[in-house]
């Protein structure tokens, strides 16, 4: 809910201080530091360039004691005693002389100060902008949002994305108060991630990408790093070792986990479905207990990612008995199990995660009590080509433009599937066509941004006519960002 006054604003000097209560946590302190450092990092603050990048802003945060009010700032507060507040919900209130942001976790403090920057001008993204005059219009909102799984995927598989650019992703995401990203991080022409006990997974099924071009893997470290960047965002990172299809890359580097015993050839093509981990091989079941211990352990968040799609070389039966003593293994190593669509046909706990993405069998998982993520192709694939002149991407599933993407209703799009059942939405970006930072940020902008409204927003409050003027005033944005959007023609860009 948001009550705007026109003509009047907060206006950032170089006077204002960002205020957090005395005893506030260091959690608190620290998302403070993130908002001074986006308040205050730029010239027309006139604090001197040599200040900017280093050293603590601790200058600029201050504490006080509790109901202590401050003019000219902008205050952060946890509220314990505010029950009636949702899960990462916020309550932002602009005055004239101050600005108080309220919130019953760190998640909502975090996304209050996501819906500040997008309340400020398009300059706030950009540090070196000259005059860059910071005010925002007074009014409040209470804000919080309808689905907890508001998911973004890369497949950096098909096509290798380093660390920076995956953090570069992650920055973006963040503005738009996603909060999980699932990286695929091995497909048949790429295995992603290194595994120490498996090391020719990575160094040589990590080698090649689409195409034949260099791809690359993430050292555990690097890996790590990724996490706890995108944990300071309150993103969760989402790890997919895709099973038992999808596979050729670890194949080709452990012929013993094929069930003719050779390594195939590495595979740079785009078809799917053609290769599996043997079943029988006990080699397989060492594989995956080894591949899913290790990056369990990197990775703190509670879910674990099986694919578990296009499986074409197994007979159903044995891919059911795959599924299971995966989700065992899943289970083992104190994880959840999500997996594809396809999932849902064996027997799995209701604890495990369906992520539907074409007609299938998510309702026979919620039938048996069970939670789905929503990834239709038709509408969320963002591999998909917005029309028909588009260069990059697919189109199997249909053409998405801005408004496909947008205009649709979680909770009704499959039977037997009601909202009760939606952890949420997510977006999948697949790469087999997609190369570089660029393509990847054509192809998700601005439709992620479509995908993180329908996620967060209810239905009331949306509608396409007043969403496209909306996301055409985040072009100036975009481009402050560098972000290489595409221009769709259903959108009134600002400029
Ligand atoms: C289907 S969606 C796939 C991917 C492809 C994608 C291309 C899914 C679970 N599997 O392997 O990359 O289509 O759009």
């Amino acid at each position: 809910m948001a009550e705007m006054t026109s003509g009047q604003f907060f206006v950032v000097d170089s006077m204002t201080t960002v205020v957090i209560d005395a005893d506030a946590s260091a959690e608190v302190a620290r998302i403070a530091d993130m908002l001074a450092a986006m308040l205050y990092l730029h010239p027309a603050t006139a604090r001197p360039r040599t200040a900017r990048v280093v050293g603590p802003r601790a200058a600029r945060v201050q504490r006080v004691s509790a109901g202590e009010r401050l003019a000219n700032s902008v205050s952060l507060r946890l509220a314990a005693d505010r029950p009636s507040m949702r899960a990462e919900g916020y309550e932002l209130d602009v005055q004239r002389d101050r600005v108080t942001l309220v919130a019953g976790e760190g998640s909502g403090l975090f996304y209050g100060i996501q819906t500040i920057r997008q309340l400020l001008p398009p300059a706030v993204e950009n540090r070196d902008a000259i005059n860059r005059q910071l005010r925002m219009p007074v009014g409040r909102i209470t804000d919080a949002p309808r689905f907890t799984w508001r998911g973004s995927m890369l497949d950096v598989s098909r096509h290798f994305l380093g660390a920076d650019d995956v953090k570069r992703h992650i920055d973006l995401m963040a503005l738009y108060k996603l909060n999980r990203l699932h990286l695929h991080l091995s497909d048949d022409q790429g295995w992603r991630i290194e595994i120490k006990s498996w090391p020719r997974l990575a160094q040589f099924g990590g080698q090649l990408e689409v195409g034949g071009g260099t791809g690359g893997f993430y050292t555990q470290e690097q890996l790590a790093e990724i996490v706890a960047y995108a944990r300071a965002r309150f993103i969760e990172v989402v790890p997919e070792i895709d099973m038992p299809a999808h596979v050729n890359a670890a194949l080709s580097a452990y012929p013993e986990l094929n069930c003719d015993g050779v390594a195939p050839p590495p595979y740079t093509g785009i078809v799917v479905g053609f290769s599996a981990l043997c079943p029988e091989s006990e080699a397989t079941w060492r594989f995956v207990d080894d591949v899913v211990r290790e990056i369990a352990a990197l990775v703190p968040s509670p879910w674990f990612h099986v694919g578990g799609d296009e499986v074409e070389k197994l007979t159903h039966d044995q891919y059911v008995r795959f599924v299971e003593r995966a989700q065992g293994i899943v289970h083992a190593h104190g994880k959840q199990m999500i997996g594809w669509g396809e999932v849902a046909t064996a027997n799995i706990a209701s604890s495990t995660i369906v992520q539907h993405w074409r007609g299938d069998s998510a309702h026979v998982h919620v039938a048996r009590g069970g939670k789905v993520i929503l990834s239709p192709g038709p509408r969320m694939y963002l591999d998909m080509k917005y029309d028909s002149s588009t260069v990059l991407g697919l189109r199997w599933a249909g053409l998405i433009d801005v408004r496909q993407a947008y205009d649709w209703e979680p909770a009704t799009l499959r039977p037997g599937v009601p909202e009760s059942a939606i952890l949420g939405l997510e977006a999948p970006l697949w790469s087999e066509t997609i190369e570089t930072m660029r393509d990847f940020e054509f192809m998700a902008f601005p439709r992620l941004a479509a995908v993180a409204e329908l996620a967060w927003s209810a239905p009331a409050v949306r509608g396409w006519e007043q969403f496209r003027w909306r996301l055409g005033a985040h072009g100036p944005r975009l481009q402050a960002l560098g972000v290489n959007f595409y221009r769709s023609p259903q959108v009134p860009w600002s400029r």
